[in-house]
C-alpha cells in the first residue's frame, strides 16, 4: 500500500533525528520508502511555547497492515527517547501516518487521514512536493 508519513522534530539535532527515522523505516520490515520531500524549517503550531519544527514526508510502499505500522512507526519513536509528557509539546521525533492508500479509519487511537493534516502547512507544502513531483 501506498502511503504518506509525516515526521518531524523541535529538539537536539533534529536533521539528525529525521535522518535517523528515515533510515530506521529503511531498516524495518515490510516498509519501502520510496521518497523523502524537502525538511522545512516551521513555526510552531499551537502547544506551548516551544522551539522551531524541522518537518518533512515520506512516501513508502508497505505490506503492513494500518496498526502494525503505527507500530513500526511508534518502536522507531520510542528508540530516540521520546517523552509524551507534555500534550503538543515538543519532541525529539515525530511520524504520523498521513494517509494509507485511500483507506479511512476511525478508531480513538488511530485516525486515517490524520484528521487535522488539510489545516497544516507544514504538512501540505511537503506533501505537495512529493506528490507533484
Ligand atoms: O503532530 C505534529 C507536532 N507539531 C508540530 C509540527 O510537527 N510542526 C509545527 N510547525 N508545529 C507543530 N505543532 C505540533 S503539536
Amino acid at each position: 500500500m501506498r502511503c504518506y508519513i509525516g515526521v518531524g522534530s523541535n529538539l537536539g539535532d533534529r536533521q539528525g533525528n529525521i535522518e535517523a527515522a528515515i533510515q530506521g523505516l529503511r531498516e524495518a520490515g515490510g516498509i519501502e520508502v520510496t521518497k523523502v520531500s524537502s525538511i522545512y524549517e516551521t513555526e510552531p503550531v499551537g502547544g506551548p511555547q516551544q522551539p522551531k519544527y524541522l518537518n518533512g514526508v515520506i512516501a513508502i510502499n508497505t505490506e503492513l497492515e494500518p496498526r502494525q505500522l503505527l507500530l513500526a512507526l511508534q518502536k522507531i519513536e520510542n528508540q530516540f527517547g521520546r517523552e509524551r509528557s507534555v500534550k503538543n509539546g515538543p519532541r525529539t521525533i515525530d511520524l504520523d501516518i498521513l494517509m494509507y492508500g485511500e483507506e479511512e479509519i476511525d478508531e480513538p487511537d488511530l485516525k486515517i487521514p490524520h484528521p487535522r493534516m488539510h489545516e497544516r502547512e507544514f504538512v501540505l507544502k511537503p506533501l505537495r512536493d512529493i506528490v507533484q513531483g
